[in-house]
């Protein structure tokens, strides 16, 4: 299986950190989006990453793309069997991908991504952002946060995970989590960061980033 995109994305690190916590080998293939490579034009139809390609099916989409991954890899189950517990790990993943990711990617971009191709950055609006919204989403996961373990039961979920690559271009941003503040989630997204299924992905993703 080929995944094409690359892993500073975290929509992209979702998808690799979920095959590794799955113990599912992907070949990752390093892709920009909107890349006129036919096999990627071919498995994500609107240029975003990631997209998947299994033999002669394709899919692009982080959410679809985790979701045929666990139907057709059902051992380790990251996707909660128990109607609440899926219920809340899909929350997770929607917080994520819905109400963190339109605000640590503006920050991302502007503080790292446009930086490293050397193009001016709007370090202005990506600091009002770390002002004004970040409080409000780091407050949220603060206030659902356990004191150890995980975010849904007593194993990862993929709530886990996609707050976490979220997490993870905040730090490369220089948007630390105050542990002062947020005691909870700082802990937290130090166990969470140094798991094997990651930890490689963020010093490759580092050096590669220059942050
Ligand atoms: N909902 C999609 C979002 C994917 C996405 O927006 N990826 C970004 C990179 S982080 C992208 O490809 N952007 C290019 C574009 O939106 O045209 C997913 O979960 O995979």
């Amino acid at each position: 299986m080929i995944l094409f995109g690359s892993s500073v994305s975290p929509f992209v690190r979702k998808v690799l950190m979920f095959a590794a916590e799955k113990g599912i080998t992907l070949e990752s293939r390093s892709m920009s989006p909107h890349s006129d490579d036919p096999q990627f034009v071919a498995a994500s139809p609107f240029g975003k990453i990631p997209a998947l390609q299994d033999g002669d099916y394709t899919l692009s989409d982080s959410t679809a793309i985790v979701s045929y991954l666990e139907a057709k890899y059902p051992a380790t189950p990251l996707l909660p069997l128990e109607a609440k517990a899926r219920g809340k790990a899909i929350w997770f993943e929607e917080y994520a991908d819905t109400v963190m990711f339109p605000v640590a990617t503006v920050i991302f971009v502007n503080r790292v991504l446009l930086p490293m191709r050397k193009v001016p950055g709007d370090a202005a609006k990506a600091n009002e952002l770390v002002a004004q919204q970040i409080p409000l989403l780091f407050s949220y996961l603060e206030s659902v946060m356990p004191a150890q373990g995980f975010l849904v039961g007593d194993s990862i979920s993929i709530g886990d995970i996609s707050i976490t690559c979220m997490l993870i271009n905040l730090a490369y941003s220089d948007t630390q989590i105050d542990a002062s503040k947020y005691p909870k989630l700082a802990a937290y997204y130090e166990r969470l960061s140094a798991r094997p299924s990651v930890s490689g992905l963020i010093a490759a993703e580092r050096k590669w980033l220059g942050v």
